[in-house]
């Protein structure tokens, strides 16, 4: 029984040590991590109240060879009330480059994806505060796949969804080097960016699905706890 037991257990570490493994395996197609932060710059579509005020930012990233992305890591701040309302969404988008301007196409979308985060639980708290006064939360999220061209000039955007108060306006973290960006004000019915340089903006894509390593071990261990009840009454027959 006690050896059977052992082995479930062990088994169940392995398990979690495999998943562990998996995000260690987890490759990265774009890794852009200043560990300097300069001014974030809001990329929130209720930047202030009346819903007007809106604005986004694009970074620009070129990959080598084709992949396809599928999680990211970002991080950023919640501003002016800093309190952050939940549940807290984003919009991931990949835009491609409009040929005339160099900067991202509205109209050539490659791909996006809405996440919503349930809590503050959900958020990781760096334990930086930056130049402003407000901490820096790190987002990581999983993609609707989305395949980036090599050798080609693509824009990815965090864009969050917050509401219409003043409590928590999202700021993109960015470092201090002014490269180049892209923005716009989505109250403008021109709809295209303009360039601009406050990046680089903080972003990390893989090709792999980050599997949440708290939930994926505790759920290896729920797993092996199931098996040891259900062989349970079995191993009683032969006591
Ligand atoms: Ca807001
Ligand atoms: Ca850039």
């Amino acid at each position: 029984m006690a050896i059977r037991f052992s082995l479930l257990y062990i088994c169940a570490i392995f398990i979690a040590l495999a998943c562990l493994a998996t995000d260690a395996r987890a490759a990265i197609i774009y890794s852009q991590t200043p560990s300097s932060y300069g001014t974030p710059y809001a990329s929130d579509r209720s930047y202030a109240t009346g819903d007007q005020y809106g604005d986004q930012y694009a970074d620009d990233l070129t990959i080598p060879i084709a992949a396809t992305a599928r999680s990211v890591t970002w991080q950023g701040v919640i501003a002016r009330g800093a309190t952050p309302q939940f549940p807290l969404s984003f919009d991931l988008i990949f835009y491609a480059t409009r040929a005339s301007t160099g900067l991202p196409d509205p109209a050539n979308i490659l791909g996006s994806t809405t996440v919503s985060f349930a809590s503050r639980s959900a958020l990781v708290d760096t334990g930086v505060v930056e130049r402003n006064g407000f901490n820096v939360y790190e987002f990581n999220a999983n993609l609707t796949p989305v395949s980036l061209p090599g050798a080609t000039k693509v824009w990815f955007s965090v864009l969050a969804n917050t509401s219409d108060d003043t409590d928590d306006d999202f700021y993109w973290t960015s470092g201090v080097l002014s490269q180049a960006t892209a923005y716009r004000n989505l109250s403008l019915p021109t709809g295209q960016f303009t360039a601009s340089n406050t990046g680089p903006y903080y972003m990390v894509l893989r090709d792999t699905a980050v599997p949440e390593p708290s939930t994926t071990v505790a759920g290896a261990v729920v797993t092996a706890g199931l098996l040891a009840r259900r062989r349970k009454p079995h191993a009683a027959v032969h006591t």
